[in-house]
């Protein structure tokens, strides 16, 4: 597999406990190359567009909400299977099924409320991604 591209966003619960920092630790120790990188505030037009798959689930508005509460860490990462490997590195999506060693998994208890987002698919990553930093 060649080097590849992904998007994560670390939540506004993991930046207001301030693991930002061990967070993206983790993806330079494990390789990968920061590529771009900044804070930034949803508005809820934006998280709408960002989460619009998820538009017509029963979580839609809690998640459009949270995503929206504080600041987040947007950051693009370059290497070698990004998007598998970064999507085991975070872990199941409700932390507290996620296994210890995952970031959800060592860092959180919450489903909505889950530390970090990583786009699922190379079409995800390039909606996602235009939604940040276009
Ligand atoms: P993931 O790709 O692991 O972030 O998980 P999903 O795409 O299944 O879910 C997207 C977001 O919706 C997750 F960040 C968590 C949130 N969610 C809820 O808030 N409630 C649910 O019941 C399921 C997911």
């Amino acid at each position: 597999m060649g080097a590849e591209q992904t998007l994560i966003v670390i939540k506004p619960d993991a930046f207001n406990r301030k693991l930002t920092g061990k967070i993206l630790q983790r993806f330079e120790e494990k390789g990968f190359n920061i590529v771009q990188l900044k804070t930034y505030v949803f508005t809820t037009e934006k998280a709408q567009e960002f989460y619009s798959v998820h538009r017509n689930k029963p979580f839609f508005n809690e998640l459009v909400s949270f995503i929206c509460s504080g600041t987040v860490v947007a950051c693009i990462l370059d290497g070698n299977n990004a998007i598998s490997t970064v999507r085991i590195m975070i872990g199941l999506t409700k932390s507290f099924d996620a296994s210890p060693g995952t970031i959800r998994g060592d860092f959180g208890l919450g489903i909505t409320d889950n530390i970090i987002h990583a786009s699922d698919s190379y079409e995800s990553f390039i909606k996602e991604s235009s939604v940040i930093f276009s």
